[in-house]
């Protein structure tokens, strides 16, 4: 099968070099996993499939927070505390923003520098420029790519702006918000919602100055989570302080994971989420997909066109409009 990146490797190939952890077969993967191309895209659907007997053995970790809150640093510190105990780690990010500012990912790549030197550790940075549901699709993907190739722990970084941090909640087992002592939560644009999908809150940079105000963050956002009704994982979030620069509250966020690991496979939550979001994802891609399939459509794009103006004219109900595009387009 001709295709642009595996075209010297076969289907088998894949599936052995990974299965053996061959980290640069597996980065391959994930570019062919992203590939524009149809062909690229039929091999490694077929690839995830034939691995996915080998998928699911680790624990999937998303951790999110505003620019410069310190998630790379953290990332970095954490990582390397992970392999120092022989942990296999894969580090995947979502930057919805990277296609504007390639800058971003540089920058982490140099921040991650001692981890990207670690052979237990895999960083993949998601492709550039592809729209915010294609990036959630190909990270789903590359993490069951990476589970196959035998890594442990996946986690997923997210800069906490936008719809990213909820796409992420929905492929991970747990939730880690990163948040400054100190700068009050309204200026750090988290809204109540991203705290209530978190299971834990680490209030990052406490050390020097800041460690009074980094307490107080911490015994004020522990509070505001006992105020949230209970959730479907009956799980407590729990709020520490961190300094990746002191490498401190790092093994405390490690054991923070494996106590929810422990909570949540004992009373059935963890197996329950993982069922749920692969359904999510069916569900959202044949959204997408029909979306897709919309606006590739001319003369369903003409039609749009026409809609639009009645609609801005106030001569069609706009539910009315959107229900002539779909039966349209079912009967073409
Ligand atoms: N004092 C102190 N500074 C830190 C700590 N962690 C990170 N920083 C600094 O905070 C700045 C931002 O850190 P990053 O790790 O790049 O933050 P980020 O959240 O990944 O930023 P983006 O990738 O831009 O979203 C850098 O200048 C770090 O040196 C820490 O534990 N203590
Ligand atoms: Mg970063």
């Amino acid at each position: 099968m001709k295709n642009t990146i595996g075209s010297r490797l076969s289907l088998n190939d894949f599936i052995d070099q990974i299965s053996q952890g061959n980290a640069i077969v597996l980065a391959q993967a994930i570019t062919l996993a992203e590939s524009k191309l149809d062909e690229d895209r039929i091999l490694a659907e077929q690839l995830i499939e034939t691995l996915l007997p080998r998928t699911g053995n680790s624990i999937r970790v998303g951790i999110t927070g505003v620019p410069g809150v310190g998630k790379s640093t953290f990332i970095e510190a954490f990582g390397k505390y992970l392999t120092s105990l022989s942990k296999k780690i894969a580090i995947l990010t979502i930057d919805p923003s990277s296609a504007k500012t390639k800058g971003s990912i540089l920058g982490d790549k140099t921040r991650m520098e001692e981890l990207s030197r670690d052979p237990l550790a895999f960083i993949r940075p998601s492709a550039a420029g592809l729209a915010l549901g294609g990036v959630a699709d190909h990270t789903r993907e590359a993490i069951l790519l990476c589970e196959a190739a035998g890594y442990e722990i996946i986690i997923i970084e997210t800069v906490g702006v936008g719809q990213s941090e909820t796409a992420v909640r929905k492929m991970v087992d747990f939730f880690l918000l990163l948040m400054l002592g100190g700068a009050g939560d309204e200026l750090q644009g988290i809204k109540k919602g991203i705290m209530e999908m978190a299971d834990a809150m680490v209030i990052t940079k406490a050390d020097g100055d800041n460690i009074k105000r980094a307490n107080q963050a911490c015994s004020d956002f522990q509070y505001a989570f006992h105020l949230f009704s209970e959730s479907e994982s009956k799980w407590q979030p729990t709020v520490i302080t961190s300094s990746a620069l002191e490498k401190r509250g790092i093994n405390e966020t490690w054991k923070l994971v494996l106590q929810y690991v422990e909570h949540t496979k004992s009373n059935g939550y963890f197996d329950a989420q993982r069922e749920q979001q692969n359904l999510i994802w069916f569900r959202d891609t044949i959204q997408q997909l029909l979306i897709q399939q919309l606006s590739t459509s001319d003369k369903i794009k003409l039609k749009v066109d026409n809609l639009e103006k009645q609609i801005m004219n106030k001569t069609i109900l706009p539910s009315r409009a959107a229900k002539e595009i779909v039966t349209d387009f079912l009967t073409s």
